[in-house]
């Protein structure tokens, strides 16, 4: 059984699709980011950055219980725990992991400070933040429309190449 503390926001939401998707029996832990709750010492034992999602899996790669923190690490996980979503050869778990980081790394941090900065909740308008922002945003739209124009999702192999070399290293001729 794994526990799940989370919130429904859009980290907490790439674990809780990957969960439904691989089957996994979950529970849900709700960690209440409005009211503080991921400051509570209890929380920041399984988080250390006090921030959601984190899981405890009671059944961990020893049979010992195991936390995980960082939305990317928990899909990693996850998906080495079923063998669901990460090809396992090397070319195709390359292909998914570079562009989890670039989520990870670009994306959610990006959009995360333009919805900050353009959000009417916040004191002050900052011009220099709002625009430094949005235009990384844009600039990351236009690398993922790159991307989807030549494969059909994110950690697909290329077109063209793709369908040979993920059949030669799966045996399947769509990685999952
Ligand atoms: N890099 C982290 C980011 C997680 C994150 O930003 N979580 C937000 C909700 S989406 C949060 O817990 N915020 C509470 C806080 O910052 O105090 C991940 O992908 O897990």
């Amino acid at each position: 059984m794994i526990e799940v503390h989370t919130w429904p926001t859009p980290n907490g939401h790439k674990i809780h699709i990957m969960l439904e998707e691989t089957g996994l029996e979950y529970e849900v832990r709700p960690v209440n980011i409005r009211t503080g709750e991921q400051f509570k010492p209890e929380f920041l034992r399984i988080s250390p950055n006090n921030k959601i999602p984190a899981i405890v899996d009671r059944n961990g790669p020893d049979g010992k219980p195991i936390t995980v923190f960082e939305s990317g690490a928990i899909l990693v996980y996850l998906a080495g725990k079923t063998g669901k979503f990460l090809p396992r050869d090397d070319r195709g778990k390359y292909v998914a992991l570079q562009w989890l980081m670039f989520q990870m790394g670009s994306v959610g941090p990006m959009m995360g400070q333009a919805g900050h900065f353009r959000s009417n909740a916040v004191p002050e308008r900052i011009e220099y933040a709002i625009n430094r922002y949005t235009n990384g945003v844009r600039r990351l739209h236009g690398v993922m429309e790159r991307r989807l124009s030549e494969a059909p999702f994110f950690s697909r192999f290329f077109r063209g190449c793709g369908r040979a070399n993920a059949t030669a290293s799966t045996g399947r001729s769509s990685p999952k």
